[in-house]
């Protein structure tokens, strides 16, 4: 790991759980922060409960950190004003705060949310414009502006993950063309962390799926090779999963359920 001092925000999360036991390993410090109290501290390992809607938390939350992955702050679509208080105040915050501190690089966990309004035909690359489908989705788009802006004025690099689904197993019609398996998800998160040059990079965060909506090719200097792949468990979804109504727009546009 080029970057030894890591803030993961969100680590009592679902995938931020699955993190901090993969990190923790490759770095002197993990600092691991959540809204919610954490226990079971590795021995390299601060635990802050912290709630990155309270915008003066951030500048303690980087101090002395090289590098953050972020996957904190509201996981689903809300009220605008709650998503604005911790998905787009609280990461301006985090931003402002890391670049003072001269935190080199964000692994920023955006989603499928920030471009769910593209057409299940669609094959879209990195560079495709946003079409959020929600509050939770324009705040995914706001961030990854957001990170823009401070890789051209400031210097400071993110890549962007869009992650897909990304569960323990793929289960429905959907999941065939948007999981990331955990394994997956690591190796993206430590790709972004280790390759040289970021930028500002988007990428899509899915595994090695047939019927993916997604083209990786503008981010292939990540060296991202996805493992795994939702094909394996096309029998068993097809048999309980039933053919889908492409009248409903959850069944015709990538965002699923979050665009209705
Ligand atoms: C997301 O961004 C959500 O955090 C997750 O709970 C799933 O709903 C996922 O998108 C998805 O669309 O499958």
């Amino acid at each position: 790991m080029i970057y030894d001092r890591i803030l993961l925000t969100g680590a009592a999360g679902l995938l931020g759980s699955v993190l901090r036991n993969r990190l923790a390993p490759q770095v002197k410090l993990l600092r691991s922060t959540d809204i919610t109290e954490l226990t079971n501290a590795a021995p390299n390992e601060e635990l802050v409960k912290a709630d990155l809607g309270d915008l003066s938390a951030a500048a303690g939350l980087v101090k002395g950190i090289d590098a953050i992955v972020h996957f904190g702050g509201l996981s689903k679509d809300a009220d605008f004003v709650s998503i604005c208080r911790v998905n787009i105040a609280g990461f301006q915050s985090l931003y402002e705060a890391a670049r003072l501190a001269g935190v080199k690089r964000v692994v920023f966990a955006s989603s499928v949310h920030a471009i769910g309004f593209y057409d299940q035909n669609d094959v879209i690359g990195t560079n495709a414009p946003l079409r959020p489908d929600s509050n939770y989705g324009v705040a995914k788009a706001f961030g990854e502006n957001l990170a823009q802006l401070y890789w051209d004025k400031h210097g400071l690099e993110t890549v962007s993950i869009r992650i897909g689904s990304s569960e323990p197993k793929p289960s429905t019609r959907r999941h065939l063309r948007t999981w990331l398996s955990f394994d997956d998800m690591c190796q993206l998160v430590e790709c972004s962390l280790t390759a040289p040059r970021v930028r500002h990079t988007v990428v899509y965060g899915a595994s090695n799926n047939a019927a993916s909506f997604w083209d990786n090719t503008l981010a292939r200097h990540l060296g991202y090779t996805p493992k795994d792949s939702a094909d394996d468990f096309r029998d068993e979804i097809f048999a309980s999963d039933s053919r889908p109504d492409r009248d409903d727009v959850v069944n015709r546009l990538q965002g699923g359920v979050f665009c209705r």
